[in-house]
């Protein structure tokens, strides 16, 4: 008979190889065939766990002869009703919403929680399965253009006119609370969606853009489509932003050319690098407007926004080709493509020249979508790691009672938790905006904290997901788990939208803009939150710990604003990370500071701010951001590249 030997901790004994959770035998009876995802989901599965736990440590007392050894094979996590599941959302809304409109909302959120896990989730599983394909030609050589998009994607469609997915957001009919209830549905939507998530950012984005320009006649109709709960009438928008000179740079990328028409509408001719859900019935996008030599003015400033249908009445391509499908890293579910605009007949919709400006409108839209798409991900992994706990076994117990394996999940938890809240308070500050209930200062904090969120909890999704794949051990890794998706799908979200640099630069944007209001409303509002919250003797040591980190920023910039300009851009992410991390921290203990908060609460908040919540102070003290520093940086890159004696 053959032992392994129990790890250097344990007694010099040696146990059983049936007591390693390597020889699980099987317990139960429904594994998904494997062309199905290989995650289950059960409804109110919660009350079944001490039972199973018990199966699963009595089975292990049985000699291997008696086991199915054929079929070994290890228990697949289950998770049920995800609204049901989730205790920080739900002690949101509870401690938020006021009564009336919790009570409908909660129940709207319970049935649409069933739909998900009924329905939807194995849809979503679908799209993933049977990605978009480019057909150029049909079979007699016509070149037709087509993006084929499998069933479950156009159900997804019509399930999102349905659930009011957009729509709820611009009805308003629980006024300021409506773009929460939206943003709540759409984090639950997201990792069931198959990438239809991200169509749905765009159309939300577009559909923002019309609004914030008063809606003019010209685009109701197209307004009413993208708000639409009929689903034959609902439309997706796309936004055709980045073009082969650049995503980033978009002032200086853009090379599409806009030429007026006698009936006032314009043409354009350019080629657009990533357009994303390219199967979209209509998109915003840029151009320069050409001028009666044809000339057009370069840089931000000559910049214009255009709407345009793809496709006519006859569903031809509005004099559009498409080059190809993106081949890309993930999103796979989701058709990006390469597209020659060849004369595409489009509305001019912002003012000439104020292109940027205007669109800016739909990148805080979609950049808010990010964050829910980046907070779904991170709670999804957490999910089905807390579940795969309880049934895995590993050391001859389950991996719940291993604490070193709690105490990962646990940190990921509290990740996972503050991006919500940050989520949250950006949504909620986004429907007192829309239903004029916002103060001047309630805008000012909404426009620094969307770069913010966006930049870190894209950063936050890449490291839990990472993270919580490990905890499956060498089954994280394996395809038909569905859990690589998850990674691959969240690893866009630094990317998309903006990158964390980009959006570091957009922080010092909104800075300069408002010449520092921005900051003077973060720091007001984060003290008057403490103040609410120092009364709560357990919060004391977090309090500390934040008004610290509160005066190292202080310092930071009054420090950082003597010197010149290089030093704040060297700075951009590190502060935008302390900005995050103190916002966020603040807003945990203010949920924690709540009379019917939890110790999880409490906890969750304490540990939050024993991480480093002002990087950018101790950068600072480390001379991190000096210009010697810069050239240093240059060096330490380039050192042994052919580059190097040239730089030198
Ligand atoms: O490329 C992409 C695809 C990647 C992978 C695709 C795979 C599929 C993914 C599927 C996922 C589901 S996505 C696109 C990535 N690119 C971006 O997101 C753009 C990144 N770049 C920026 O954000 C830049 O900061 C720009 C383009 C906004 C900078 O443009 P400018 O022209 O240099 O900026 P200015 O001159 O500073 O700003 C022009 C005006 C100003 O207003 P005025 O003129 O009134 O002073 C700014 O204040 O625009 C205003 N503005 C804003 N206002 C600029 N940004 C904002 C803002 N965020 N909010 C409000």
């Amino acid at each position: 008979m053959f032992t392994c030997r129990l790890p250097w901790w344990r007694s010099s004994a040696t146990c059983k190889p049936w007591q390693s959770g390597h020889f699980l035998p099987r317990l139960w009876e429904r594994c998904q065939p494997p062309s199905r995802k290989g995650i289950n989901t059960t409804v109110g599965q919660g009350q079944q766990v001490s039972a199973q736990e018990k199966q699963v440590l009595e089975d292990l007392e049985m000699p291997l002869a008696r086991r199915e050894t054929k079929n070994l094979f290890q228990e697949q996590p289950e998770t049920g009703n995800q609204y049901l599941e989730d205790a920080l959302l739900r002690s949101y809304l509870k401690t938020h919403l006021p009564p009336k409109v919790l009570e409908e909302v909660n129940q709207d959120l319970e049935r649409f929680g069933n739909r998900l896990l009924t329905k939807i989730r194995p849809l979503g599983w679908e799209c993933e399965l049977n990605p978009p394909v480019f057909r150029q030609y049909d079979a007699w050589g016509q070149r037709v253009d087509q993006i084929v998009t499998c069933s479950a994607w156009r159900k997804m469609k019509e399930i999102a006119a349905e659930e009011g997915l957009i729509a709820e957001a611009y009805e308003r009919r629980y006024s300021n609370w409506s773009r929460l209830h939206q943003a709540v549905k759409l984090y639950l939507f997201s990792s069931c969606s198959g990438g239809f998530n991200c169509p749905l950012a765009m159309t939300d984005g577009a559909a923002k853009v019309i609004e914030s320009l008063g809606i003019p006649g010209s685009l109701k109709n197209a307004f009413d489509h993208l708000t639409s709960r009929d689903p034959k009438k609902f439309w997706t928008s796309g936004q055709w932003m980045t073009e082969r000179r650049g995503g980033s740079d978009v002032a200086n990328g853009t090379e599409t050319v806009a030429r007026k028409q006698t009936d006032g509408t314009y043409r354009l001719y350019g080629f657009k690098w990533f357009t994303s859900a390219a199967d979209s019935d209509v998109t915003l996008t840029l151009a320069r407007v050409a001028d009666a030599e044809g000339h057009v003015k370069e840089g931000s400033s000559g910049l214009s926004l255009f709407f345009l249908k793809v496709r006519d009445e006859e569903g031809k391509l509005n004099s559009i080709q498409v080059q190809r499908l993106k081949d890309k890293l993930g999103t796979r579910q989701m058709a990006t493509a390469e597209l020659w605009l060849d004369g595409a007949k489009a509305e001019l919709i912002s003012a000439e020249g104020r292109g940027v400006a205007s669109i800016s409108n739909m990148l805080n839209i979609t950049r808010i979508h990010n964050v829910i798409g980046a907070v779904a991900s991170m709670r999804r992994m957490i999910s089905l790691s807390r579940e795969y706990a309880r049934r895995r076994v590993a050391f001859g117990k389950l991996l719940k009672d291993h604490p070193l394996h709690m105490q990962t999940i646990a940190r990921m938890e509290v990740q996972t938790r503050g991006a919500f809240l940050l989520l949250m308070e950006i949504v909620r500050l986004l429907g007192l905006a829309e239903t004029n209930m916002a103060s001047e200062q309630d805008q000012l904090l909404l426009r620094l904290l969307i770069p913010v969120a966006k930049l870190y909890t894209g950063k936050q999704a890449s490291a839990v997901v990472v993270e919580a794949m490990e905890s499956f051990g060498g089954q994280g890794y394996m395809e038909d788990t569905g859990l690589p998706v998850i990674l691959r799908d969240a690893l866009v979200l630094s990317i998309w939208e903006g990158t964390t640099n980009i959006l570091s630069l957009d922080v010092l944007r909104s800075l300069t803009k408002s010449q520092g209001e921005v900051m003077a409303v973060f720091f007001s509002t984060v003290q008057k939150k403490l103040e609410l919250a120092s009364s709560t003797a357990k919060l004391e040591p977090a309090v500390k710990r934040m008004r610290d980190a509160i005066s190292s920023l202080t310092r930071f910039m009054q420090a950082a604003g003597s010197k010149e300009a290089l030093t704040m851009e060297l700075a951009a992410r590190d502060f935008s990370y302390s900005l995050a991390r103190i916002y966020t921290g603040v807003l945990l203990i203010e949920h924690a500071a709540r009379p019917d908060a939890s110790s999880t609460d409490i906890s969750a908040a304490r540990r939050w701010c024993n991480q480093e919540l002002c990087p950018a102070a101790t950068e600072l003290e480390n001379s991190s951001y000096e210009a010697e520093e810069a050239l240093q940086d240059s060096v330490l890159v380039y050192e042994g590249s052919p580059a190097h004696g040239s730089r030198l």
